[in-house]
């Protein structure tokens, strides 16, 4: 496939309400998008980085650099070049994995589109519907926050996230687990904001009978992972460690979790986020689809892997109106905690032209 130019665009998207974790606020989400022309389509990929590197090293800033000054040069000199090659072309050049992802998954959509192939049944996806879940921040208080997980379970949600962090951990979960009974599926997520003396802390919410607990340590403590595991009933999941196949291999070895959240961007793209699923399947460790506050491009993408058969959990793609009053693309919704799997060729959906005109504060082509 010849590719005619690469365009790096940055849109941005206020958010409904403002997102805090334990590693910051977010307030809108400004979005770098990659699209690739070629001579039968064009594709569209979303880099999940943020504005500061403050969930992972990665941020929007620096992937545009090495986007223009690395990864574009490295598909475009070849003349040709077809999706599965990206990564091997842009092996060289050291992480950056969420700006590879971009790329590699602008080219695969461009690919699939010329070819009228889903992404979904490329990848493997077996389901036409997927269950998902919604992603809740930290709060002022927990009466605040027992407010929103009502609004979401009155839209159908059948899952929480909590997000915690220390002193906001124990009691936002017991307030939620309380109040909606046993059947919600309730997990928190605490993006590394504990440290080992906390383990004794972490195993007092073992009464409130979590789906889950995702990545409470610091991502290359795989160690203290796998403590917590033999210290706590609730499963461990990680995220911020799973950059690959082969660190999920060794995260398995380790005995560091029980479950794994694959978020694409993370691991460098779908096809390596294929390759996680597929180790996963094979030690019996069930994965669910992580969300980064995509827009619905970014969103398309994630419903159509989270259709393989391991992701047996609901993911963090939530509908169009928990990100934004206005998305990039048709609305997605989710009904009764499910939402459909984009059927189209590549992504299965095209940004709304007048969305992304009015959305977009920069933008660059680069030609070979
Ligand atoms: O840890 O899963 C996370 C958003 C930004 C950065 C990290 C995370 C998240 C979310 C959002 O939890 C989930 C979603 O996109 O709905
Ligand atoms: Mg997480």
């Amino acid at each position: 496939m010849k590719i005619t130019g690469v365009e790096l665009r940055l849109v941005d998207l206020p958010l409904v309400s403002p997102f805090q974790t334990s590693f910051g606020v977010e307030l809108s989400r400004n979005a770098l998008l990659v699209r690739v022309a070629t001579a039968d389509a064009e594709g569209w990929g979303e880099c999940v980085a943020i504005d500061d590197p403050i969930y992972s090293s990665e941020y929007a800033g620096g992937a545009i650099d090495v986007l223009k000054k690395f990864l574009v040069p490295a598909i475009l000199s070849p003349g040709e070049v077809m999706a599965v090659e990206v990564a091997p072309l842009v092996e060289k050049f050291k992480g950056h994995r969420m700006a590879k992802a971009a790329l590699e998954t602008a080219v695969l959509d461009a690919e699939l589109r010329s070819a009228g192939l889903p992404l979904s049944g490329y990848l493997g996806g077996v389901r036409t519907t997927v269950p998902v879940g919604v992603s809740v921040g930290i709060t002022d208080s927990v009466g605040g926050l027992l407010d929103t997980v009502q609004a979401y379970l009155d839209e159908g949600y059948g899952r929480i996230k909590l997000k915690i962090q220390p002193g906001w951990d124990l009691e936002p979960t017991r307030a939620v687990r309380e109040r909606y009974g046993d059947d919600l599926m309730l997990q928190v997520d605490a993006n590394t904001a504990y440290g080992p003396t906390d383990l004794p802390h972490l195993a007092k919410l073992d009464p409130f009978d979590l789906l889950l607990i995702e990545q409470p340590f610091d991502e290359e403590d795989l160690r203290t992972h796998a403590r917590l595991r033999e210290m706590s009933t609730t499963p461990v999941c990680l995220d911020e460690s799973i950059l690959s196949a082969r660190s999920t291999v060794d995260a398995l070895a380790v005995g560091a979790c029980d479950i794994v959240n694959i978020k694409p961007g993370r691991v460098g793209g779908y096809l390596e986020a294929r390759r996680i699923h597929d180790v996963c399947v094979a030690h019996g460790i069930p994965v669910w689809c992580g969300g980064m506050l995509e827009t619905g491009l970014g969103r398309a993408a994630n419903l159509a892997l989270a259709a393989l058969p391991g992701f047996t959990l609901p993911g963090d793609i939530s509908s169009s109106a928990r990100y934004f009053d206005r998305d990039l693309t048709e609305q997605f919704v989710a009904e009764g905690g499910m939402m459909a799997v984009p059927t189209g060729p590549g992504i299965g959906i095209d940004p709304d032209p007048q969305a992304l005109a009015d959305l977009t504060t920069w933008s660059e082509w680069i030609t070979s």
